[in-house]
């Protein structure tokens, strides 16, 4: 079939809208309307050429809700017409990774989806005979798309797709990294660097969780307001501030340092702040932040010794196939919150405008809808 899409053919080089060729699914495979999909930064990032998993040409986007519309041989667990959230980590409850119960990074198609294709080695997009890569087993900047059985998550069909598309990324990954990988308490003090899309759904999760203070950093003014709506207790403009400035100031707020602090930057500089700002002993910094490739994270051991720890997240530590559609549950019963955080409503065409929002700072999230 033809679908419309928006294209990466070259890095740093706008998205450019056009009709590509989809094979239909095959053994184990679905294909999805995409009714949906979110701006992440990490799009931006591949787009930009930062991602050393990066290919061109490929369809990006992985921040979808749609429709199931037909299925291949052999898949039980979805049927035509189910409302779905495809999953850049699956879930297969097969794997090693899936049995162990200590982690959500289901490992069963990694390695192909790394390399920008289906499970059997092939891509079904194409562009006048060219073969275009699968991006993190979703591309959801196509209309429709091709994806794994494991690797969509069937959810409420009264769950508008405007807005719940923003839970195969940005929410979960947030409000998963509080209440999965930190586990943060009632009472616990949080510190959050970068508010935006992935650093507001960290405060929500905070304020749910029963945080004492949530104090919300960024170099971007406007954002305490943002951050305010959804929960921070206290703001900190680091812009022209060094690290020792800024981890003095997050020690003299918090009585000695945080008990969870969050990095969604990727700035690796921001990142060994937020642990030297843990408190000595038990403070825990997660890190959501993506870096480009070639960074590396540094401190000194003696941060690790005297009992910071430092983790990292993928998806909010989520199951998608269990956890999304029970996300879905807590937004349809007014447990959290995301209309007002989908700043930019688009059509494919404007997509590249939605990308010049997001790196002006001046988007929480914009959304294409199809
Ligand atoms: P975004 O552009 O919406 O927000 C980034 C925020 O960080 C902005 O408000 C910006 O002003 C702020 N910022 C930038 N530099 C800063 C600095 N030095 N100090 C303080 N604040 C600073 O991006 P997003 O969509 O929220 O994504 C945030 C990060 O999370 C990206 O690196 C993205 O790739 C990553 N991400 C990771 C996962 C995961 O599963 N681990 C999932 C989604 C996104
Ligand atoms: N490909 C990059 C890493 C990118 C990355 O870390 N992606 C996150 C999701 S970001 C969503 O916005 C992730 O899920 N990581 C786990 C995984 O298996 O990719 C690189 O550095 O090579
Ligand atoms: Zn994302």
């Amino acid at each position: 079939m033809k679908t419309r899409a928006a294209v990466a053919f070259e890095a740093k080089k706008p998205l450019e809208i056009v009709e590509v060729d989809l094979e239909g699914p095959k053994e184990g495979e679905v294909l999805v309307e995409i009714m949906a999909t979110g701006l992440c930064h990490t799009d931006a990032y591949t787009l930009d050429g930062l991602d050393s998993e990066g290919l061109f040409p490929s369809i990006l986007g992985h921040e979808g809700a749609g429709i199931v519309r037909e299925i291949g041989p052999g898949v039980t667990s979805v049927k035509p017409d189910d409302h779905v959230i495809p999953l850049y980590t699956p879930e297969c409850r097969q794997c090693k990774s899936c049995l162990s119960g200590k982690t959500n990074l289901c490992t069963a198609i990694r390695a192909t989806q790394g390399k920008g294709v289906m499970p059997d080695g092939t891509s079904r997009f194409s562009y006048k005979g060219e073969m275009i890569h699968h991006y993190m087993g979703c591309s959801t900047f196509s209309n429709f798309t091709v994806l794994p059985e494991i690797a969509v998550a069937k959810i409420r069909e009264d769950a508008p797709f405007k807005t719940s598309c923003y839970i195969g990324c940005g929410v979960t990954t947030g409000v998963g990294a509080v209440t999965n990988t930190a586990k943060v308490q009632v009472g616990d003090n949080v510190v959050v660097f970068g508010l935006g899309g992935i650093g507001l759904n960290v405060i929500q999760g905070a304020k749910l969780a029963g945080a004492a203070k949530i104090i919300g950093i960024d170099i971007n003014p406007d954002r305490e307001e943002w951050g305010r709506k959804f929960g921070m207790t206290e703001f900190l403009n680091t812009r022209g501030m060094g690290h020792d400035e800024i981890v003095q100031k997050i020690v003299a707020m918090t009585d000695g340092g945080a008990d969870y602090t969050f990095d969604c930057t990727g700035n690796t500089n921001v990142m060994r702040t937020a642990l030297e700002a843990c408190h000595r002993g038990w403070g825990e910094s997660i890190i959501i932040g993506v870096a480009e490739a070639g960074k590396e994270i540094s401190t000194r051991p003696f941060q690790l010794v005297t009992g910071r720890v430092w983790k990292g997240t993928a998806f909010g530590g989520a199951k998608g196939r269990t956890d999304v559609p029970k996300i879905v549950d807590w937004y349809m019963n007014g447990q959290i919150e995301i209309d007002p955080m989908i700043t930019h409503v688009l059509t494919l065409d404007e997509i590249n405008k939605g990308f010049d929002l997001m790196h002006a700072g001046e988007s929480i999230r914009s959304v294409v809808v199809y």
